[in-house]
């Protein structure tokens, strides 16, 4: 089967970018080399990984690094974005780790020796645990180390980078791991997670500004992912919960970023659920931005419960969902981005992460036969040309994930990659849907170089 069915469509021009991703804690391993980070500690915690498994080896990428940049570079695609591992540069005692630096500049030069444009995410989930120690994302001054943090890189990495991100999905870190307690550093409560996202806004605004000032030319932006919400129903009840769910989970996290404000909700939430808002956060928080990156997978519908959290319905019976139990639905990304180019005046929107997980097998004779990831793909590249066919100015595209690694809470048993891993050798191999957009970016290579 070809990825992008829809050639022609804005995929093939030369100006969209077409890329893979990873992050640090889920291939880098080395932890050896590297401070501790609150997912070593999670992992440590009996019952929080499905498999029992940790990062401490994961895909020894830090190991691998230069046969990994051999696949992505033969694979065609425009860019890599990766993320930097906090722990693996600033110590506990808040020396610099040259070591951690190094191995990021030589991968960086590799890249750009390869003509594949970095794209580098700040903070990818794996704070330092000294930080954590002192209150984490809970505390106000987490914001100003990722500031010095984001100096340190970003004052040496110099003018290797293309792209920063400051953040990746800051609602995972808030909601994920300090309100529902499924992600580290586990802790649970209302009251937790709307402090936590100030804070981690306030932490990306003040990045920004050191961006601004020591990268000046490179784009700087942040990533969000979103949940589409559609009602179960077209009862009024249904509806009004689905629009509570979308100012809890989509529009808290972004309204902030562009408008400078929380959404009216914050009015009528407890007042100990609010987050400690000092005056002139919210205009470093809405420090303009050069791109916004939106990672999408699934959609929601909402069925009213009665309480602020309205409930979400598992997919209806028959839908096709991939092995972590998310709906395919396309649509819901079209209609996201559409939706996000109504509500807000947006930078161009970058789509930094999409792909799904499945339960790849490799046959007796080496290959990994995914067609539902190239459906998907397939699927999903179209819904963002609809969008963009609608008048969403967007500008690439990143498939998650270059490599089957660790997915978090559910450890190494969801394979998102587009290589299969095998985690006992460590040989990464192509499955089909690496194969097909191989071939298709090959296409579209000579496409460009015929003029
Ligand atoms: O693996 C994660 C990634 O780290 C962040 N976005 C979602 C992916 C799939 O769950």
């Amino acid at each position: 089967m070809d990825i992008i069915a829809k050639l022609g469509s804005p995929f093939s021009k030369p100006d969209f970018t077409i890329g893979v991703a990873t992050s640090s804690f889920q291939i880098e391993g080395d932890a050896e080399h590297r401070e501790k980070s609150i997912w070593d500690t999670f992992c440590e915690t009996p019952g929080k990984i499905a498999d029992h498994s940790h990062g401490l080896v994961a895909c020894e990428h830090v190991k691998h690094w230069e046969s990994d940049i051999d696949i992505i570079d033969a694979l065609n695609v425009d860019a890599y974005r990766f993320s930097v591992s906090w722990p693996r540069v600033i110590r506990q005692d808040g020396s610099v780790n040259d070591d951690g630096l190094a191995f990021y500049i030589g991968l960086l030069d590799r890249l750009i020796e390869k003509g594949i444009r970095p794209y580098v995410t700040l903070y990818h989930w794996d704070l330092p645990q000294y930080l954590e120690d002192e209150g984490g994302w809970l505390n106000r001054q987490t914001a100003y180390a990722f500031e010095k943090y984001a100096e340190v890189v970003v004052k040496a990495f110099g003018n290797r980078v293309y792209s920063y991100a400051t953040l990746n999905e800051p609602f995972c870190s808030a909601y994920l791991g300090y309100e529902v307690g499924i992600h580290a550093p586990g802790m649970v409560g209302k009251e937790f997670g709307k402090k936590a996202i100030h804070h981690l806004l306030l932490a990306h605004g003040l990045a920004m500004r050191v961006l601004r000032e020591h990268a000046p030319t490179i784009e700087s932006g942040i990533v969000l992912n979103f949940t589409p919400f559609y009602p179960a129903s077209n009862e009024e009840k249904d509806v009004i919960a689905t629009k509570l769910a979308h100012d809890h989970h989509n529009d808290w996290y972004i309204k902030p970023l562009i408008h400078g404000e929380y959404p009216e909700l914050i009015k009528h939430i407890p007042n100990a659920h609010k987050p400690d808002v000092h005056p002139g956060d919210m205009e470093v928080i809405s420090e303009s931005i050069d791109f916004l990156g939106v990672n999408y997978y699934t959609r929601a519908r909402v069925q009213d419960n009665g309480s602020e959290d309205p409930h979400q319905m598992p997919p209806a019976e028959g839908k096709e969902t991939t092995a972590m139990g998310w709906e395919v639905f396309p649509q819901g990304l079209t209609d996201l981005l559409v939706q996000l180019h109504r509500d807000y005046t947006l930078p161009p929107i970058i789509i930094t992460e999409n792909g799904l997980a499945s339960d790849d097998e490799m046959t007796p004779d080496g290959q990994v036969k995914d067609l539902q990831r190239q459906r998907y793909l397939n699927s999903h590249m179209n819904a963002v040309a609809d969008a963009m066919a609608q008048g969403v100015n967007i500008t690439g595209y990143f498939v998650w994930s270059l490599m089957d690694n660790f997915e978090w809470a559910l450890g190494y048993e969801k394979r998102f990659g587009i290589l299969y891993v095998d985690y006992d050798s460590q040989v990464r191999t192509l499955k089909d849907s690496a194969k097909s957009l191989q071939a298709m970016l090959v296409k579209r290579k000579a496409l460009h170089n015929q003029g």
